[in-house]
């Protein structure tokens, strides 16, 4: 790793969780009861069938009570707890695994499983139920308005223009567990490399965008994160 590394991005996918054991989106594991996340990730599959959708987030979320954070999450929470520079990471996941592992520095572009958003007063809050059973929201206790806290498929991800700046200022961008298949998370490296940062990714293939990496490592999450941690943090 160079030496003059001060700010670093971190984009997380669902590959950074597989080895916890939740499923991916696009591997052989991706399906949903049949279900392309494409088809149920939507603002108008919610419209059209909002009980499917959420029976859908209902699973997803019961399932993180029976998941632990695996070494990559907790490499990347010694990371986060010990680089003296800026430090962002980004995760397009749903779980709260990153949380879990003691990551600080953390943002979820993409929302969280453990968080719901009433329609009724346009409030968010943590939510760690079955929202299938139209409970009130904890702000105005009105029943019937809760949907998942998740950016849907044409949905604006959040927290972009921080996200944007992070990569404006970075030195190092690293891409771990996506397949590179969604947008604007996809073009992340384009981004950092525009602005003159280093980028490596590490993934199990490589991604859709890998020949856009300066330096790309296959492998398991779990054994590549923590190699790399220790490697850069011995520069420091
Ligand atoms: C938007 C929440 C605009 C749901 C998700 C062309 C150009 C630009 C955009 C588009 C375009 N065509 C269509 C679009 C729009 C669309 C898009 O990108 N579609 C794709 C399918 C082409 N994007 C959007 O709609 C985004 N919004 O563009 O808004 C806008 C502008 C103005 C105003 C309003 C709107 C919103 C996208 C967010 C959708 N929501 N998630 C949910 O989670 O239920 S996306 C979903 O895919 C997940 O968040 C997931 O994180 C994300 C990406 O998937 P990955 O994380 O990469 O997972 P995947 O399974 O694909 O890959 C796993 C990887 O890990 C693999 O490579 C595998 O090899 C590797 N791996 C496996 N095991 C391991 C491992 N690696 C290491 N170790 C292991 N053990």
């Amino acid at each position: 790793m160079q030496r003059d590394i001060q700010n670093i991005v971190i984009l997380t996918g669902a590959g950074v969780s597989a080895e916890s054991g939740v499923a991916t989106f696009r591997g052989p594991d991706g399906l949903w009861e049949g279900h392309r996340v494409e088809d149920v990730a939507t603002p108008e599959a919610f419209a059209r069938d909002p009980d499917l959708v959420q029976k859908f987030y209902d699973a997803r979320r019961a399932k993180l009570r029976t998941v632990e954070p695996n070494a990559a999450h907790r490499a990347l929470a010694k990371l986060d707890a010990h680089w003296p520079g800026d430090l962002l990471l980004v995760t397009q996941n749903v779980d709260d695994l990153h949380e879990r592992a003691g990551s600080k520095r953390l943002l979820h572009m993409h929302g969280e499983l453990n968080s719901a958003w009433c329609l009724a007063c346009d409030e968010r809050s943590r939510f760690d139920g079955v929202m299938a059973d139209d409970q009130a929201c904890p702000h105005c206790q009105q029943s019937g308005h809760l949907r998942p806290d998740i950016v849907w498929f044409g949905e604006m991800p959040y927290q972009m223009e921080r996200i944007e700046l992070a990569l404006a200022q970075c030195d190092l961008f690293v891409s771990i567990g996506t397949s590179g298949a969604v947008y604007p998370a996809a073009g992340f490296v384009q981004s950092a490399r525009h602005y003159g940062a280093q980028t490596l990714e590490m993934n199990l293939d490589p991604s859709e965008g890998s020949f856009h990496f300066h330096e790309s490592r296959k492998g398991r999450a779990g054994d590549l994160v923590p190699d790399w941690v220790a490697e850069i943090l011995r520069d420091i």
